[in-house]
C-alpha cells in the first residue's frame, strides 16, 4: 500500500500549489514513490479523528503502515530519508542540506507567513499599513542574504536537496507581491524549481483537485 497523505478538500489556494501538501506531494514525485491522498473538508480537520494524526487540526498528515506523521517539513525528511534522490549521501553534505530545510521553513517562511497574515487578517487594523511596511522589510532582509548566498549558483549547497525544494516552496509563497522580483537570482531559482518535472506532476495532481479532475479520493 502506498503512504497516504491528507490534503484540503477545497484549498483556499485555489490549486496555486501553496497548500502544504504540496511539498510532500512534490518530495514524492522527486523520489519516484506513488502516494494515495485523502481529501478532507475544513470541518473533518477540526474532528477527533483527524486530530489524533494532526494535533492541531491541519493538513498535510502522513500514513504508512503504522507511522503516522504531521508537519510537512519532518514529512517532507522522512521521505527524503526513505529514499534516494532528495539528500546527499555524503554525511556532512546530508547534514547541510538537511541545514536549508530548517532554514527555508523557519528562517525565510515565517516573514512570509506573516505578511499572509497582515494581508488577510490585519486590514482593518489601524496599525495595518505600518506593520505591512515592517513585515516586508524583515521578508527583504532575508531575502537580500538568501541571494547573496545563491549567487550565480544552481541550488543552495551543490546539487538540488530537499532544502531547496522547500526554500523554492517558501518562496512561491510571494509569488504576486512584487518583492521576489527585485531578485533575479532567486526568481530564476524558483523558475528551474518549478520547471523540474517532479514538481510539475505534483502541481498538476494539485491542481486536478481544484478543477474536479482527479481521480484520487
Ligand atoms: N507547520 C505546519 C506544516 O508545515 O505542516 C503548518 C500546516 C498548515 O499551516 N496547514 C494549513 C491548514 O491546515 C494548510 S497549508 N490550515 C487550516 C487550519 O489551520 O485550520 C497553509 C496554507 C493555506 C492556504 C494557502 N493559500 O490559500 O494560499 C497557503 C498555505
Amino acid at each position: 500500500m502506498s503512504p497516504i497523505v491528507t490534503a484540503f478538500e477545497q484549498s483556499p489556494d485555489r490549486g496555486r500549489g501553496l497548500a502544504r501538501d504540496m511539498p510532500v506531494r512534490w518530495a514524492f514525485e522527486e523520489v519516484g514513490q506513488p502516494y494515495d491522498v485523502r481529501l478532507i473538508s475544513f470541518s473533518a480537520m477540526k474532528e477527533s479523528g483527524h486530530r489524533s494524526r494532526q494535533p492541531f487540526g491541519q493538513i498535510p498528515t502522513y500514513e504508512d503502515g503504522n507511522l503516522v506523521l504531521f508537519e510537512s517539513g519532518a514529512i517532507v525528511l522522512h521521505i527524503a530519508e526513505r529514499h534516494s534522490g532528495l539528500l546527499p549521501e555524503d554525511a556532512d553534505a546530508r547534514a547541510r542540506a538537511i541545514a536549508w530545510m530548517f532554514a527555508a521553513l523557519s528562517t525565510v517562511e515565517p516573514g512570509i507567513v506573516q505578511r499572509e497574515v497582515s494581508l488577510y487578517l490585519e486590514r482593518d487594523k489601524a496599525w495595518h499599513e505600518e506593520r505591512l511596511l515592517l513585515v516586508e522589510a524583515r521578508i527583504r532582509r532575508r531575502l537580500d542574504d538568501l541571494a547573496a548566498r545563491l549567487g550565480a549558483g544552481e541550488w543552495l549547497d551543490g546539487s538540488f536537496s530537499a532544502g531547496d525544494l522547500l526554500m523554492v516552496q517558501v518562496l512561491r509563497r510571494l509569488g504576486g507581491s512584487g518583492i521576489l522580483e527585485d531578485y533575479p537570482n532567486l526568481v530564476a531559482y524558483v523558475a528551474r524549481g518549478e520547471a523540474r518535472p517532479a514538481f510539475k506532476r505534483a502541481f498538476a495532481a494539485q491542481l486536478a483537485v481544484f478543477t474536479g479532475r482527479s481521480s484520487q479520493s
